[in-house]
């Protein structure tokens, strides 16, 4: 007979374990540590509601920043993401835990020839999970810069900005530079004609003084403060990040300010990376952080984050969801004769990275 103590109990029971189950969902948590505008709006929060992980994210615009925390230990991030030469490196001192692939059930949807290019810095795939991949080269005010420097600007080439005489004239207008050594001495390298991996100390001398002759005219250096000023019309020239800088001519376009903002990748050749997803070996939510890169692999999801942030992923069957502007713009997929221009950042000996470092305190503290 079922009577009313039974039902009580089998009441009870069925409350506790409800009870049990929110608070578990409760608990999941999920600490994300990604450079900042890099993520679409909603990818949050729809994770959050497919999984019942609650996700704390926080962000960086600097290598060197993220470098820094994950050397002193204890960052308290389940996942991080590096660019790959700074992985490359980080990986070699035991920083990241290696992926357990059988976790990722969605990781057939990468693209295989990407994988083997990211190979190069990262043997086998066995820390990182590629996001987005980018070229950092040059986004300008069209009207500011022709105004300024004429039909004839050289707005194919570096050197717009990295020819003195030009930047002279530009910092009327504003310019911006990125804080990052490690992209701005390649680039300065090549546009010397040197080899952008080069290793000959003397080589960052050269480029050293270099930069020392541009400085002056550099209206600051920063890493993400350029989207929002070349996008209202505050500077008229940034070295960037090409998402970045499409993130900027998307802002002028919706907030109507007549800004007209290009970008380019310089003929001379730009840097070409990958930013890439790890797990520091001393993550504390690991599973959680396996179903975010899981969920970042469906192409419905990291199409939604390209379409929002203008940079290519390494999802192949994503393609069809990809806003058409998206796929069809040179600045993100370029023409195989653009992509035969770009070069990638090899990792340095320490005796280079700390010249770099300090050839760079140099040159933005010397005014
Ligand atoms: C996103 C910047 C990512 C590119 N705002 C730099 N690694």
């Amino acid at each position: 007979m079922f009577n009313i103590f039974n039902w009580l109990k089998a009441a009870i029971a069925l409350i506790l374990f409800v009870i049990s189950f929110m608070g578990s969902a409760k608990d999941r948590q999920l600490y994300i540590y990604n450079w900042s505008s890099y993520i679409a709006p909603d990818t949050l929060t729809n994770f959050e509601k497919e999984t019942g992980i609650k996700v704390v994210y926080d962000v960086f615009d600097s290598n060197e920043v993220l470098e820094g925390k994950l050397m002193a230990g204890n960052t308290g991030f389940d996942l991080v993401v590096p660019s790959d030469s700074f992985l490359d490196r980080q990986a070699r001192v035991g920083i990241f835990a290696p992926l357990d692939k059988s976790k990722l059930p969605n990781y057939h949807n990468l693209d295989e020839n990407l994988l083997a290019m990211l190979a190069k810095h990262d043997p086998d795939n066995r820390y990182a999970i590629p996001y987005m991949w980018l070229t950092t080269g040059i986004g300008y005010n069209v009207d500011k810069v022709k105004k300024i420097l004429g039909e004839d600007a050289p707005v194919d080439s570096w050197d717009l900005v990295l020819n003195p005489d030009n930047l002279k004239k530009l910092s009327r207008c504003g310019v911006a530079f990125l804080d990052a050594p490690t992209e701005i001495f390649p680039t300065v390298l090549n546009y010397l004609g040197l080899d952008p991996n080069s290793q000959n100390p003397e080589d960052y001398k050269v480029a050293t003084e270099h930069l020392s002759k541009l400085r002056p005219f550099v209206t600051y250096f920063h890493s993400s403060k350029f989207i929002n000023d070349l996008a209202n019309g505050d500077i008229c020239v940034a070295i960037g990040w090409s998402g970045d800088i499409m993130q900027s001519i998307q802002a002028a376009k919706d907030a109507n300010n007549g800004v007209n903002v290009k970008y380019y990748i310089p003929k001379e050749g730009a840097i070409a990376y990958f930013d890439v997803f790890a797990i520091p070996k001393d993550a504390e939510n690991i599973d959680e952080a396996y179903a975010f890169l899981n969920y970042l692999m469906e192409p419905q999801v990291i199409a939604s984050i390209s379409n929002y942030v203008f940079y290519a992923n390494a999802v192949k069957n994503s393609q069809p969801y990809l806003d058409e502007r998206i796929k069809n713009d040179p600045a993100i997929y370029p023409s195989a004769e653009t992509m035969n221009k770009l070069f990638s950042l090899q990792v340095m000996p320490p005796k280079i990275d700390k010249l770099m470092t300090r050839s760079w305190t140099k040159v933005l503290t010397d005014r």
